[in-house]
C-alpha cells in the first residue's frame, strides 16, 4: 500500500517526460514547417504580379482590366470592367489556354482546372479558375476586389494563373452546371500576362 503512490508517481513523471519531450519536439517541427513555408512562399512568386487586358469579343461591348498579385497564400485581384449589362450578374473564370484568337473566346478552352475539381462557388468545392460573379452597377461597370486561394502567380506550378485566359461571360453562373456553370457566351476575353517576376519585386531593383 506504501509503495503504490510511489510507484504511481515514477509513471507519472515519466509520462510527463515523455509528454514534454513530444511537445518540444512539436515545437522544433512547427517552427520547422514555418521556415519552410516561408521559403515556399518566397519560391511561389510571393510579390509577383500579372496583368490581363480583357477586350470585348464579337458583337459585344465589355472590356477592363484585371490586375494580380500574389500576397503570402493568397492571389489578390481587381478587376475593373466596364460595358457589362447593368444591374447584370456575369460569370467570370480563368479558362485554360490564353487564346482569344477565334473572337468568341472558345479558344481560352475549359475553366483552369489543375486540382480536378467540380465547378462551384469559392467556399465550397471549386476549379481554380472559378472566380466570383461580376456584378454590374447602373452604368453596367464593376469595380471589385478579391483574393484567391489555393492559386498562385509566376511559379511555373500546376496552379500559376500566368498565361491562362480570363474569360466574362453573359449572364450569371449558377456555381451548379458542371463544368461550366451554364452562363453562356463568352462577352470579353484575356490573357493573365505576368508584369512584374517574384526576384525583382523582392529585391525591389528596377527592371527597365
Ligand atoms: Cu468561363
Amino acid at each position: 500500500m506504501t509503495k503504490t503512490p510511489f510507484r504511481t508517481l515514477l509513471a507519472l513523471s515519466t509520462a510527463v517526460l515523455a509528454l514534454s519531450g513530444c511537445s518540444s519536439l512539436q515545437d522544433g517541427m512547427g517552427a520547422m514547417k514555418d521556415g519552410m513555408g516561408a521559403m515556399k512562399h518566397r519560391m511561389m512568386g510571393d510579390g509577383s504580379s500579372a496583368t490581363a487586358t480583357l477586350d470585348a469579343t464579337k458583337g459585344n461591348t465589355a472590356k477592363g482590366t484585371v490586375t494580380f498579385k500574389q500576397h503570402g497564400k493568397h492571389v489578390m485581384v481587381h478587376a475593373r470592367i466596364s460595358g457589362l449589362k447593368p444591374f447584370g450578374e456575369h460569370g467570370f473564370h480563368v479558362h485554360e489556354k490564353g487564346d482569344c484568337s477565334s473572337g468568341d473566346g472558345m479558344g481560352t478552352g475549359g475553366h483552369f482546372n489543375p486540382t480536378a475539381k467540380p465547378h462551384g462557388p469559392q467556399d465550397g468545392d471549386h476549379h481554380a479558375g472559378d472566380l466570383p460573379a461580376l456584378k454590374a452597377d447602373a452604368s453596367g461597370s464593376a469595380d471589385v476586389r478579391f483574393h484567391l486561394e489555393g492559386v498562385t502567380l509566376g511559379d511555373g506550378g500546376p496552379t500559376d494563373l500566368s498565361g491562362k485566359g480570363l474569360i466574362v461571360h453573359v449572364g450569371p453562373d449558377d456555381y451548379k452546371t458542371q463544368p461550366t456553370g451554364n452562363s453562356g457566351a463568352r462577352i470579353a476575353c484575356g490573357v493573365i500576362e505576368p508584369t512584374k517576376p517574384a526576384a525583382a519585386a523582392k529585391s525591389g531593383q528596377h527592371v527597365h
